[in-house]
């Protein structure tokens, strides 16, 4: 990226509860400090959504952590026994610099910034997440990428005497995901680290997970420890489980349905167990910045 600012101005900074700014004045004061030479909020501007988040307690007490239990209330309930520091990711493979990258090095290395994504879940419920993060390809970049290198490989820590979902789940462990190199260098993919500028919370993936938020909810890996250069499409848990339902690509597709129910539309969360369901967009609405990865590919094939 040409353009690298701090993030100066946050989303609590620019809408305390008792000031509400609405969302064209977000945008028009994140253009106003643009001039101004100030970047941060441009570039948050640039790559978030102006849709309403979702509220705290919906986002880290409705999740998926399938290490601690299949229910949507379990992760908030056992995730608090996870340790999260000391924390390492190794980055090895076809990398110039591989080894283990301490959670504390990495941060100071990276430039963190708000991201306000739309977040679609595979299992057709959707959330608008404020999260803090930096870019994925900044944290490859320092590890080097060989020009070899096609793929990205993740692995979520594999400690089941903190992740009792880990001795009877059946999921293959430790959770894999992975992308392609190009997803994974894209702007838009990032490694988040906070929720609303707070540390993100165990059940939500801390200290750091992946987040694409063109793709279903299960291809944002928590609580990432490995990450892996190759030449090969790794294995992915979802995908190892059942390849005909959970496809290496899973971009959020309204036009292929997921075998046993529809993709065209959502339900939001928080919206009350009445509240009309929304149309679900092709690639969950980031079709301008990411289409142009799939030219060429049928995704009703490469689903
Ligand atoms: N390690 C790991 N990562 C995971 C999962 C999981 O079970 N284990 N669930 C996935 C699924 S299905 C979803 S929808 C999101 C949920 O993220 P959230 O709980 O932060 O909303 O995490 C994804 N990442
Ligand atoms: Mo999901």
């Amino acid at each position: 990226m040409a353009n690298r600012f701090k993030a100066t101005l946050t989303w609590g900074d620019v809408t305390p509860e008792h000031v509400f700014l609405n969302r064209r004045s977000f945008m028009a004061g994140a253009s106003a400090l643009a001039v101004s030479g100030i970047g941060g909020p441009a570039l948050a501007a640039k790559y978030s959504t102006d849709e309403e988040p979702n509220a705290w307690d919906e986002i880290t007490q409705y999740n998926n952590f399938y290490e601690f239990g299949t229910g949507k209330s379990d992760p908030a309930e056992y995730a608090g026994a996870l340790t999260t520091d000391p924390w390492a990711v190794e980055i090895d493979g076809m990398v110039d610099k591989p080894g283990s990258y301490s959670f504390k090095d990495i941060m100071a290395a990276m430039t963190v910034e708000e991201r306000i994504y739309r977040f679609r879940c595979v299992e057709a419920w959707s959330m608008v997440i404020p999260w803090n993060g930096f870019e994925l390809a900044d944290l490859l970049n320092m590890a080097g990428v060989q020009s070899g290198a096609k793929y990205v490989a993740f692995e979520t820590l594999l400690r089941p005497e903190e992740m009792w979902g880990q001795k009877r789940n059946f999921v293959p462990w430790p959770y894999r995901e992975g992308l392609r190199l190009d997803e994974a260098m894209h702007p838009l993919t990032i490694m988040a680290t906070g929720i609303y500028n707070k540390p993100i919370p165990n059940q939500n993936g801390a200290p750091l997970r992946l987040v694409v938020p063109w793709k279903y909810g299960f291809k944002s890996i928590k609580s990432v420890v490995k990450i892996t250069l190759t030449d090969t499409q790794p294995e992915t848990s979802w995908n190892m489980i059942n390849p005909r339902e959970y496809g290496f690509y899973s971009n959020v597709n309204p036009n292929v349905d997921h075998p046993r129910w529809s993709q065209a539309s959502e339900r939001r969360v928080g919206g009350g167990l009445l509240a009309k369901r929304i149309p679900t967009p092709m690639f969950n609405g980031y079709g301008d910045e990411v289409a142009s990865l799939y030219e060429g590919m049928d995704l009703t094939q490469d689903y």
